[in-house]
């Protein structure tokens, strides 16, 4: 089959290279390198049959860290040596070993020990001044259940190595919430521990009343390791408002591949607040739209007949699976298009160091738990761009008729989207011939590697950079990016996340996601307001995601201002337009954020308001301030509601499109890993960053939004399309520099005309293609550009 196919192919080509010339052109290889690299095209067929040399797959050029990054993990070493020290009686922390068989509930114990990000201003006075380290402590959470208050709390312990120095504290610099850098002990994280207690709780809750769901759901549960059990349930969040209390609604889906979409109409709420798992409980049931006080009087109404079923899930599951089904469409056989990199990679990396440079980019990578690959230290052409640039969260709010949907509210920095960043599929999940970088943190106590969660590439931008055609000459230079790319699979979704570095200086973020949908159980009389009938029973559901990042520009220094552009429309009179009197025109309307107080921005309409930094001691040539631009993209959506009791102090961050303020070690993130479950009582509240500092040429964080409306159909089953959920921003130069920054590129062509009889020449500044890259016909670049003036 192959083979026929290709010597049909041959033998339509055959016609096309009658006109290819044979003999070399000098004029193509005059500025290029010596050797055959300016041979023009061969025959095609010739090199489709027989490419002379593969072009080799490229390998790392490796480059040294001007200095060793500050952000590497704690080594398993560094992480006993701290557990050692807090286990020591000597501590008072009265810490049970996290490994002991027996840990329960009101028992204190370690939940995690990783590295602790440090201070900005450490990191400068090591990066820029004369410190020759940056202090090293480690980020310390306890689940501290034995307490009288029982809480969940981090804390760091430090300076690392342990020495007499060295001293536990609690992380409240870093909070600004009433409670500081602690929850109370419910709203923390459902551990291995509390999860037991709460399978326990559900089994007895529902175990008892296999008959009923047996007959209203097709389901029962008996335990999560039992073997008749075929139901799953899910504690959602949040489940507390202040961590007084735990209270969830669990929806009950059938247990197996994706139970997110495979919903019954059953909802059942559970308090499982506190130590003492003796005194939690189920409480409501919800089941065809019917509120029952208890699982008593449900399973008395079902008794007596009082319940109208609606049909148990499907149990056809086909719908869920990615397998290949129908007939190969035409020319899909074949390998799509890859990127290449014919004569090897553009970058260089240090591996230790976690460090790499690509055409005039230079910049740290730091891999962290809560929230994956973090960028430091980003310059252009040794110039600083910015300080930080890493995600803060990755919420999502959904909503529906039924006590799950509309409750739910996910912040998915608790879940730790770091840790949920998964090894890449090569060739798939990244263009082949990535490098691949391990992400590195601790789960626990001990230090874990995710191999080959990061992946560099360079990729073509799709259309070149910068092109010109004039009558007598002609230009065009190629768009390039380098792309560092992550993808985490939190629960159900899975996130893409895409780092761009241009040629030209350009910065994106672009964020995609795939995965399972949360889907709704089908009700007729939903009526599509929550989302569109995908499956026999099962409906999208409604839902917004928020990416919140943080873009810590330090243009130059750290002083910088925050600058808005309006294009504002106004009547004016001009005396050479006598004739029209008052007139409409626009200008530009140009004004800096003063302080704090005007840090959350919005959009103006129409797009007609643009954003820059600033730095306004630093000019260009032209007397302009250095800038660069926040240029929203696709879908920089907020929350829509700004008053939902699910999303209250804790999500703030995800009201607005864009925030600016002032720098503070003390404020080093938007949102913290426990806000998920303290909606009024979070760790950081976002908005009381903006307390009125003044932000002209001061050292500004600007935070960003990233986001979609998830707007459901059938396309989401069995997985969400990434070329739709797609959100995008791009960091611009904005008179950066006097002139565009691409004009040093190699990779670029000029054809002009020379001579008399107007020869045409064409400059590729010596970088021709390699010729183990096969060339068509139509890439000659003969006869393309001619004289016409
Ligand atoms: C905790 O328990 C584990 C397993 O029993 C043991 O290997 C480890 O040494 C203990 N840790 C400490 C600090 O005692
Ligand atoms: C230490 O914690 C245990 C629970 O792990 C508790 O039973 C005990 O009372 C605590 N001891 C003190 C002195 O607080
Ligand atoms: C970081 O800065 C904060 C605020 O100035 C300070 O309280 C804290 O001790 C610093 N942390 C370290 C590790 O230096
Ligand atoms: C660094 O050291 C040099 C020489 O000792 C000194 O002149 C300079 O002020 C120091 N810089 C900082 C930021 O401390
Ligand atoms: C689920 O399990 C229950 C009992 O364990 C059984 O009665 C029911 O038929 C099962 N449902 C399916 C779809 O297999
Ligand atoms: C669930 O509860 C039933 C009693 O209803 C019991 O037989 C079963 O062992 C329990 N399962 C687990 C895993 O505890
Ligand atoms: C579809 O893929 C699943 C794995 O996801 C596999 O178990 C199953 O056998 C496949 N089915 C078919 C029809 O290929
Ligand atoms: C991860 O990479 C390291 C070093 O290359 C290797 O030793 C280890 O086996 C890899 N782990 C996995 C799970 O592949
Ligand atoms: C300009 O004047 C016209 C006529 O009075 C009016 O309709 C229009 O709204 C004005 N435009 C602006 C921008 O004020
Ligand atoms: C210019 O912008 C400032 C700040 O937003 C605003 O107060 C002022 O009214 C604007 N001027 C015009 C003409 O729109
Ligand atoms: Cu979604």
């Amino acid at each position: 089959m192959k083979g026929s196919f290709l010597t049909a192919v041959l033998v339509g080509l055959t016609a096309l290279t009658a006109p290819i010339a044979a003999a070399p052109d000098p004029r193509l290889s005059r500025r290029g390198r010596s050797g055959d690299t300016g041979l023009p095209l061969q025959p095609l067929e010739r090199r489709l049959l027989h490419a002379r040399d593969s072009c080799p797959a490229p390998v790392d050029i490796p480059t040294t860290a001007p200095k060793d990054s500050p952000f590497v993990p704690l080594s398993q070493a560094e992480i006993d040596s701290v557990v050692e020290w807090l286990l020591s009686p000597s501590q008072g922390l009265n810490l049970t070993n996290t490994s002991s068989p027996t840990l329960s509930l009101s028992d204190n114990y370690i939940w995690r020990v990783d590295v602790f990000k440090p201070n900005k201003t450490d990191v400068l006075a090591y990066l820029d001044g004369n410190a020759t380290a940056v202090p090293r402590y480690a980020l310390v959470a306890l689940i501290q259940g034995g307490l009288d208050e029982p809480i969940v709390a981090e804390y760091t312990v430090g300076p690392l190595p342990i020495s007499e120095d060295t001293v536990i504290r609690s992380s409240d610099w870093v909070y600004n919430g009433v409670n500081g850098a602690k929850v109370l002990w419910s709203a923390g994280w459902v551990d291995s521990v509390r999860q037991a207690a709460i399978d326990d709780l559900v089994n007895a809750t529902v175990s008892p009343i296999a008959d009923l769901t047996v007959d209203l759901l097709d389901m029962a549960f008996y335990g999560a390791g039992d073997p008749r059990t075929n139901m799953t349930y899910f504690a959602s969040n949040p489940s507390s408002t202040d961590g007084s209390k735990s209270i969830f609604w669990s929806p009950f889906r059938r247990l197996g591949i994706e139970p997110w979409d495979q919903p019954s109409d059953l909802y059942i709420q559970f308090d499982v607040t506190g130590t003492d798992a003796s005194l939690w409980k189920a409480l409501k049931v919800v089941y065809n739209l019917q509120v029952y006080s208890s699982v008593q009087a449900f399973y008395e109404a079902w008794k007596s007949g009082q319940v109208t079923k609606t049909p148990p899930p499907t149990t056809n599951i086909e719908f869920l699976y990615k397998n290949k089904t129908g007939p190969t469409r035409e020319l899909e056989d074949r390998l799509a298009p890859t990127i290449v990199a014919p004569e090897g990679n553009r970058f260089k990396i240090d591996r230790p160091n976690q460090y790499v440079e690509y055409l005039g980019w230079t910049f740290y990578i730091r891999f962290d738990y809560e929230v994956g690959v973090q960028f430091f230290d980003v310059k252009f052409k040794g110039e600083r761009i910015l300080y930080e640039l890493s995600l803060q969260d990755a919420i999502a709010q959904y909503a529906g008729h039924n006590p799950f949907q509309a409750g739910t509210a996910y912040m998915d920095r608790f879940y730790g989207i770091g840790s949920s960043a998964i090894r890449m599929i090569p060739g798939y999940d990244c263009p082949y011939h990535a490098t691949y970088l391990d992400g590195t943190y601790s789960p626990g106590v001990e230090s874990h590697t995710e191999n080959s969660t990061i992946c560099i590439f360079e990729t073509d931008t799709g259309t070149p950079i910068t092109r010109h055609n004039d009558p007598t000459w002609a230009q065009a230079t190629k768009g390039s990016k380098l792309v560092v790319r992550m993808i985490a699979t939190v629960g159900n979704y899975d996130y893409l996340w895409d780092y761009g570095f241009y040629v030209d200086g350009t910065l994106s973020v672009d964020a995609h996601a795939s995965g399972y949908i949360q889907g709704n159980y089908y009700r007729p009389d939903d009526e599509g307001q929550w989302g569109p009938r995908v499956e026999q029973t099962l409906a999208g559901t409604l839902h917004t995601h928020v990416m919140n990042f943080k873009a810590d520009f330090d243009l130059i220094d750290e002083k910088n201002t925050f600058v808005k552009t309006e294009i504002v429309v106004e009547n004016i009179t001009q005396p050479w337009f006598e004739e029209l009197g008052e007139f409409e025109m626009m200008r530009y309307n140009i004004t800096e954020v003063q302080t704090e107080d005007d840090g959350l921005i919005y959009h103006g309409p129409n797009g007609q308001t643009m954003f820059t930094v600033v730095n306004k001691d630093q000019k260009n040539k032209w007397g302009e301030p250095r800038g660069y631009r926040i240029i929203p993209g696709l879908s920089n959506v907020h929350l829509a509601s700004r008053n939902s009791p699910f999303f209250r102090k804790n999500a703030q961050f995800a009201k607005q499109p864009i925030a600016v303020s002032h720098q503070h070690d003390t404020e080093p993130a938007s949102s913290a890993t426990l806000n998920q479950n303290v909606p009024e009582a979070p760790l950081v509240e976002f908005w009381n960053f903006f307390d009125g500092e003044p932000l002209v040429q001061e050292d500004l964080v600007t935070w960003v939004n990233l986001g979609m409306h998830h707007y459901t159909r059938a396309e989401d089953i069995p997985n969400t399309m990434m070329s739709e959920a797609h959100s995008s921003i791009l960091f611009a130069p904005q008179n950066w520099g006097n002139t565009e920054g691409t004009k040093d590129l190699s990779n670029a062509v000029m054809f002009y005309a020379e001579g008399e009889d107007n020869q045409i020449v064409i400059d590729q500044n010596g970088v021709l293609p390699p010729p183990c890259l096969a060339l068509g016909p139509e890439d000659s670049l003969q006869g393309v550009f001619e004289v016409t003036g």
